[in-house]
């Protein structure tokens, strides 16, 4: 990391000095101040300080050591797939035609083969006679597997939810396509919560969001500003607190515990964990076990546009059995986003399936 020091007279021309130096993505690393000039501690200014770093680029080593890394996980994953190719072989051998036909469909859309196999069995034992029942009896099979959808509901409660998930999931997008819609559509109080003053563009952006919906932004700069502002300033005012928060890397135990510690007991009612449906099927499962520590209750989908398989809502749900509550499908502000509803998830997922 490449790391400054800048001096200035206020915070902001600090911030600025920092942003046009190092660029959007640097990090606030420490601030502080102190006196300058002046006789016998008269006529001083203070001045204020600030440290900050940026991520640099990885150098060519690096670069060639990881190239290795990857090349021996795809040969590893070649292997796997021609043993997982030969059993599957046997499996389909005894299986009527449909049956195998549906068998490959899920397995192109990426289903995992022991989950695939599992729905395949459930259909056979379903024994239908007609094909048209043969759709009909796997729609009622994989309505169970992706389960109910649950978005958030009000009913006159007053809820504050919070959103968590790597970097560049889209939470700051969704979060802004949450409050127009209920701020628009239903008419309710809303109002944004961001603690992600990691990165310096991350408020800037919620802001720009609150302004065009014209609710109010509130920034927590730690634990205890964000209890504060639910637990007072906040509290009872808006029908519905929306709260954003930094993209940690899921391999990053320090953001993750300050995450947990943000969201103490009893402030927040709802987390949701941020998704990207354009992401490979063994990350989704090693970021949702990563973000276990800050104990999600729902899992929001987001970039389904971006993805062209859509056998994850199956394999999602496989490890992680919370439901699912919004899904997204562009960058649209406010319109592309819609309640995880059963029916339009199995759309995406077999929607042009022909048995
Ligand atoms: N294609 C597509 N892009 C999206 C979607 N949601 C967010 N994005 C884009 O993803 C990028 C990162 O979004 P942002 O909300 O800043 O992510 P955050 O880092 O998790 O807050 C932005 O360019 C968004 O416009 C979506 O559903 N589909
Ligand atoms: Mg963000």
């Amino acid at each position: 990391m490449k790391v400054k020091k800048y001096v200035a007279e206020t915070m902001q021309d600090a911030i600025f000095k920092v942003k046009a130096d190092l660029g959007p993505d640097a990090i606030i690393l420490n601030t502080s101040k102190f006196k300058k000039g002046g006789f016998l501690g008269l006529f001083s200014r203070t001045m204020v300080e600030v440290v900050a770093g940026v991520e640099e680029k990885s150098t060519e080593k690096e670069f060639q050591n990881n190239l290795a890394l990857q090349e021996i996980a795809e040969l590893k994953n070649m292997v796997h797939e021609i043993h997982k190719n030969w059993e599957n072989d046997r499996f389909l051998q005894d299986l009527p035609e449909e049956l195998v036909e549906i068998y490959k469909y899920l397995n192109d859309q990426g289903v995992i083969s022991s989950l695939n196999k599992e729905i395949i069995s459930l259909l056979e034992k379903g024994n239908p006679e007609k094909k048209e029942e043969l759709l009909s009896h796997l729609k009622l099979i994989l309505k169970e597997y992706i389960g109910e959808g649950q978005g958030i509901v009000l009913n006159g409660q007053k809820k504050v939810v919070a959103f968590v998930g790597a970097t560049g999931v889209g939470k700051t997008t969704t979060i802004a396509k949450l409050a127009a819609h209920f701020v628009l559509d239903e008419g309710k109080k809303v109002c944004l919560i961001t603690t992600d003053t990691y990165r310096i563009a991350a408020v800037q952006q919620l802001q720009t969001y609150s302004d065009i919906i014209n609710i109010p932004i509130h920034v927590a700069y730690n634990e205890k500003e964000l209890e504060k502002l639910l637990s007072y300033d906040l509290k009872g005012k808006y029908d519905l607190i929306l709260i954003d928060t930094a993209g940690s890397s899921w391999n990053d135990r320090f953001q993750l515990g300050r995450l947990k510690r943000l969201f103490r007991e009893g402030l927040v009612d709802e987390v949701h964990l941020i998704l990207s449906l354009n992401t490979k099927s063994h990350i989704q499962k090693e970021v949702v076990e990563k973000f276990s520590i800050v104990n999600p209750d729902k899992l929001l989908l987001t970039k389904l546009d971006e993805a062209n398989r859509f056998g994850d809502l199956l394999n999602i749900r496989n490890f992680c059995k919370l439901p699912y509550s919004y899904i997204t499908m562009g960058q649209n502000v406010p319109d592309d986003i819609q309640a995880a509803d059963t029916d339009i998830l199995m759309d995406y997922l077999i929607g042009d399936l022909d048995v």
